[in-house]
């Protein structure tokens, strides 16, 4: 793994489950196995350090405290307070921004409280089209946003698959939304943010900022910050900026400070999940030093090198190519659904998930698209070559795909190659 905290402790923090729970011990055992043994493709995923994880089992779990430090609703709270603003402290310093609110507990609730604080039931909101690579908390009518809010949605140019910054802006003067949200799970390329400040500016709306996927290459400064042209930023901690579970809201304009954080508590949450918080500072902290530049440089270099293979065998990659962590294969052109590549994938011990792509004629759940990321499999150490050969085991799998005797043998050659790259080798 490549963290520079190494410990010397080599006790896995489930290890006490071992007397107190066989059954509980035996599945974080399988789950271990499973993670060690396939290949992890899923884009917003990763494997957090050993010293995040262990940072989760810690005292502060017992501890209520709603409110922010110094302003708390319960006694006992001094020690948490120190803890909460340093951890304020280095997601400001991580990030350049002037505020942060380290309490949300996921980048949904992130979002949830951004919208709470910058919009009244019922105004409209405006972000990318859940089939184009948006996100379900970003106005999708199965979602809160898409209840209590008036969502619409704009797109990607249906040829280039690419943010046609034109449209938005005719699109946000025709809307007239009281929110903007740019940002994307399921997008390849560069957002220009500076363009949606410009965007939300002429239209008079807020301009909200999920950077859930691309944070940890934010922080590294190899993808631009939206921090200078956003009003709030909202992020996980768990993808690219490989921390724990968990989420946080970043923004520079004192003057929404009051609304933002009443939008995590009262608006949308209870009590804090300080022992995340403990677990969230630190990796803050890793993601400062120079070698999380590095992973990430790695991580972009890696998904250019999987596109590039991908295309080389003729394999459709939506936009031509990655600026980012992830890649979109595009599968219209084949006899293959997302929901039938992912399953066969997986049967080789290969990790991805199905997606819409633009112009999708599938449904959600069976989608002609599957997304792939490179930041797991770039934390265990592999980089460009073994991208080339990871193209080649999806290739195989997928000319193979009716032959479960060829897909058991495969599985095996790619349980042998992650092998060769050790997932916490200190447990
Ligand atoms: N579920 C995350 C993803 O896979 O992109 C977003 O919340």
């Amino acid at each position: 793994m490549t963290t520079d905290l190494k410990t010397e402790n080599t006790a896995k923090p489930w290890q006490r489950l071992h007397e107190a729970d066989h059954e509980l011990y035996a599945l974080c055992e399988q789950e271990l196995t499973r993670q060690r043994q396939g290949l992890e493709l899923i884009a917003s995923e990763n494997f957090a350090p050993s010293t995040v994880i262990t940072a989760l089992a810690n005292v502060f779990m017992n501890k209520y405290a709603e409110g922010l430090p110094a302003k708390r609703y319960y006694g006992g709270c001094s020690v948490t307070d120190d803890l909460e603003c340093l951890a304020i402290e280095r997601a400001k310093k991580l990030f350049n921004s002037s505020y942060a609110n380290v309490q949300p507990h996921s980048g949904a609730q992130a979002n949830a409280a951004a919208l709470m604080a910058l919009a009244s039931p019922n105004d409209k909101i405006l972000a990318l089209d859940l089939a184009h690579g948006g996100h379900l908390t970003h106005g999708s009518a199965v979602n809160f946003s898409g209840r209590f809010y008036q969502s619409h949605f704009y797109g990607v140019c249906d040829r280039s698959g690419i943010l046609d910054y034109e449209r938005i802006a005719a699109c946000a003067k025709e809307v007239q939304p009281q929110v903007i949200i740019a940002g994307a799970s399921a997008y390849s390329r560069c957002i220009d943010f500076q363009k949606f400040h410009h965007i939300s500016k002429e239209v008079g709306a807020y301009l909200l900022v999920d950077m859930a996927h691309i944070a940890g290459l934010v922080a590294a400064g190899v993808h631009p910050s939206p921090l200078p042209w956003a009003d709030v930023v909202t992020t996980t901690t768990h993808k690219t900026l490989r921390g724990p579970r968990s989420g946080l809201m970043l923004w520079n304009n004192a003057d929404l400070s009051t609304k933002l954080n009443k939008g995590v508590f009262p608006g949308t949450q209870g009590g804090p999940m300080q022992h995340v918080i403990v677990a969230k500072a630190l990796c803050f902290k890793e993601a400062m030093h120079s070698s999380f530049v590095e992973y990430q440089r790695q991580t972009i270099a890696n998904a250019k090198a999987l596109a590039a293979e991908f295309e080389r065998q003729g394999l459709a990659v939506l936009t031509g190519g990655t600026d980012n962590h992830l890649v979109l294969l595009d599968l219209s052109a084949t006899k293959f659904s997302g929901k039938f590549a992912e399953q066969v994938l997986e049967s080789a011990a290969i990790s991805v998930n199905k997606n819409m792509i633009p112009g999708d004629k599938r449904s959600p759940m069976i989608t002609s698209g599957v997304r792939i990321g490179t930041p797991a499999v770039t934390t265990r150490g592999m980089r460009e070559q073994e991208m080339v050969t990871i193209a080649t085991f999806i290739q195989r799998a997928l000319e193979n795909a009716n032959n479960a005797d060829y897909l058991v043998v495969l599985k095996h050659e790619v349980e042998a190659f992650a092998a060769n790259f050790p997932l916490y080798p200190e447990w």
